[in-house]
């Protein structure tokens, strides 16, 4: 059979609720017109993120029970960790709480005052640990991925030769390298390019970091796009892609198919060794990272289920169906559809609106109105302000993240939300842009609240 279909059947299921527009006006004026900010007991469909909203398999609700809450040594890190090395290949795991507990350890692990920390493109809370520790984030992934009508096969790729002149020229610690680029739009970077970048930064003594939070979507397009990859299981391809690395971070929330946990690995020893020592100040002993024994079971089953190739292609074609779906319906949206999600482009949606009326910000807000779908900002809000200058930093993308969470929500559910996006779109004319009224320091996108200027 060709048809892709949800290799699975629902045990249980959970009401959603439904509203009227009068009462989402009242939610979204309370949220300061900021999503994160609604409560999600006012949200029909939660299109936030993808990231810890999965639903857990019969198995993993099951392993939940096997849970061994021993202080030290419970037997699920252990076979968490046997997991992983299976899986990943790497010879060292440090458990964390969720991704950034990753990314802190290793940024505070590696980075030195004064370091530069080249990446395929930034993520909020990648980069902030970095320039925490004392790096600075530069960007050199390739300038297709700046551009959301380029429909290039891999536009998480990274650009050799801006990689190559960062290295020539400052003190560079590690590669930051994620699979897929979450920013860029959920697109992947292929075994090739990654193999290059290990062969360049092997010249100059770096190491390559990967964030490896959704190496598995990344895995599927490289079977799907990659000459010659066709053939293989998504584990071999995985693996491959995490040889060409150091180390990664991963937050367990998306791929590993739970909805707390994330790890930190490492293959040499003495760094490893480093690594628990630091988890012990920030996280808890080395052996839990901040999660029960429970959690870390149920990571182990869903890791094991995230490589199946029937899961997997379901995942990546259910979200490319929601986007072909607003293609169809003349809503601009990021080409190629990427892994967890679809980002419209809200530059091309607004065009009146200047980015310092945040028209993303906008859109996300007005898709709420419409049909109670919760959307994230991927914009000039998310960029934050440059710390050296405190400008607003000015990404090239302007985007609303329709982002699918895992094995919830069904086909003719994102069919709604589709028609919904394309009637927001049909009043785009007569929508204004928004004030920022109340600014955090830190990740501003999460905590800032706004008012409408029409
Ligand atoms: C999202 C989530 C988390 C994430 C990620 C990549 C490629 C690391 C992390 C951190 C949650 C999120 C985070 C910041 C702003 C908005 C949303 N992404 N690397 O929705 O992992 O959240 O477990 O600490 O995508 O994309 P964690």
């Amino acid at each position: 059979m060709d048809d892709w279909f949800e290799p699975y059947k629902i045990k249980a299921v959970e009401r959603i609720p439904v509203t009227t527009r009068e009462e989402r006006l009242v939610a979204l004026d309370a949220a300061g017109w900021n999503t994160f900010l609604l409560r999600s007991e006012d949200v029909t469909f939660d299109l936030l993120t993808d990231s810890g909203t999965n639903a857990m398999s019969d198995r993993q609700w099951a392993a939940l029970m096997i849970g061994d809450e021993a202080y030290a040594g419970s037997r699920n890190f252990y076979r968490l960790e046997e997991t992983i090395r299976r899986i990943y290949g790497y010879r060292h795991m440090v458990p964390t709480h969720q991704g950034r507990g990753a990314e802190h350890i290793v940024s505070e692990l590696l980075i030195a005052e004064g370091d530069v920390v080249p990446g395929n493109m930034y993520f909020t809370t990648t980069r902030l640990h970095q320039e925490l520790a004392g790096g600075t984030f530069v960007d050199v992934i390739v300038d297709e991925a700046h551009d959301p009508t380029d429909r290039s096969p891999f536009k998480g790729n990274v650009d050799l030769e801006k990689l190559e002149k960062v290295l020539a020229t400052e003190r560079v610690p590690y590669v930051s390298v994620a699979a897929t680029v979450n920013m860029a739009g959920g697109q992947p970077i292929s075994l090739e390019n990654l193999r290059q970048v290990r062969d360049l930064a092997d010249r100059s003594g770096a190491k390559v970091i990967l964030d490896a939070t959704r190496a598995v979507e990344n895995a599927y397009f490289v079977r799907e796009r990659e000459p010659g990859q066709a053939d293989r299981s998504i584990e071999d391809i995985l693996l491959e892609t995490c040889s060409y690395s150091d180390g990664c971070t991963m937050s367990g929330k998306k791929d590993s198919l739970v909805n707390i946990g994330g790890w930190l690995c490492l293959n040499d020893d003495d760094l490893a060794a480093q690594a628990k020592n630091l988890c012990v100040v920030y996280e808890g002993l080395h052996t839990y990272g901040g999660l029960a024994g429970r959690d870390m079971e149920a990571m182990a089953v869903g890791i094991e289920e995230s490589v199946d190739l029937d899961h997997i292609r379901a995942r990546v074609l259910q979200v490319r169906e929601l986007g072909e779906r607003l293609i169809e319906l003349g809503v601009p949206i990021v080409e190629p559809i990427g892994g967890h999600a679809v980002f419209v482009d809200a530059r091309r949606v607004y065009p009146h609106l200047s980015q310092d009326a945040f028209p993303a910000q906008r859109l996300a807000a007005e898709i709420f109105l419409d049909s109670g779908t919760r959307t994230m900002e991927r914009g000039i809000v998310s960029a934050g302000r440059d710390p050296s200058t405190g400008e607003h930093r000015r990404p090239a993308l302007e985007l609303v993240r329709i982002t699918i969470p895992r094995r919830v929500y069904t086909s003719r559910q994102l069919a709604v939300v589709a028609r919904s996006v394309a009637a927001v779109m049909a009043r785009a004319a007569e929508t204004g842009g928004l004030e920022m009224i109340f600014e955090p320091e830190y990740l501003r996108f999460f905590q800032a609240r706004f008012r409408p200027l029409m």
